[in-house]
């Protein structure tokens, strides 16, 4: 390959990328946490587009992760960890208005996906499919997206795969069953928010979240959904226990005192 051809290809690839949308983080870091309760991180105005993409990754040809928003945080030590997410509308930098009324799904996992220097991962990155091929067959998936268990993904310069290791997931509202059996984790209320609490251990965490809307995926152009998030350290529930507990002491004490 001449080396001008090459450089104008990459060139291409450069000024291309901020527009792909591939997994990224760019302000949706919630940051790092300690286990002291109390710790907590707001993201507002973020959004996804079309309302399918959470609930995409329940089938047989799993998902297309360009239809979820991903987000991440850190925590330095073992913690009760609170994840809410909001269907919020807003108006974006183009003065457009992003709907609210999405009902959202997340899911949690642990791991992260590539971050610069390294090239951003994407579904059809050829190593992607790759990975997809030995799992899910040859040619029968539409992305790499799963969103109850665990899944892999790469970038175009085949670096080692971003692996997401599933920890769990919450939807917004009734539970769905679209033919494939009923989905786990409805929180029964169609209220816009889904917020669950997980026990977690050190490490680094992805939280990828998007619309339950099974059947709206052919809906053209695909509305953007605006969203906050909430990541929060929570008490454990031995804490409260304990709390409880010595309260309890507190009081038989003092009713002893008081019969003496
Ligand atoms: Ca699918
Ligand atoms: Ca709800």
């Amino acid at each position: 390959m001449r080396n001008t051809f090459k450089y104008a290809l990459l060139l291409v690839g450069m000024t291309s990328l901020p527009a792909m949308a591939h997994i990224g983080y760019g302000g949706r870091d919630f940051g790092t946490f300690t286990a002291t309760p109390g710790a907590t991180s707001t993201i507002i105005n973020q959004s996804f587009t079309g309302n399918h993409g959470w609930i995409d990754g329940t089938d047989a040809d799993w998902g297309d992760s360009h239809r979820l928003r991903a987000y991440k945080f850190s925590l330095t030590e073992e913690a009760d960890v609170s994840i809410t997410f909001s269907g919020l509308s807003f108006v974006n930098s183009a003065g457009a208005t992003v709907l609210g009324d999405t009902n959202p799904g997340f899911s949690l996992y642990s791991g992260l996906a590539h971050i610069a220097p390294f090239a951003a991962d994407y579904d059809s990155a050829p190593g992607s499919i790759a990975i997809r091929d030995a799992v899910g067959g040859v040619g029968l998936t539409e992305g790499s997206f799963r969103t109850l268990t665990d899944w892999s993904i790469t970038n175009d310069n085949n670096d080692p795969a971003s692996v997401f290791t599933y920890i769990g997931s919450a939807y917004d509202g009734s539970s769905i069953d679209y033919g494939t059996g009923v989905i786990p984790g409805a929180d029964g209320l169609a209220d816009h928010m889904v917020s669950q609490v997980f026990h977690l251990t050190a490490g680094d965490y992805s939280i990828f979240v998007g619309g339950t809307d099974y059947f709206s995926s052919g809906v053209t152009p695909l509305p953007a959904y605006g969203l906050t998030g909430v990541v929060s350290v929570v008490p454990e529930p031995e804490t409260y226990a304990m709390l409880l507990a010595g309260l309890g002491l507190l009081g038989f004490s003092a009713r002893r005192r008081q019969a003496v």
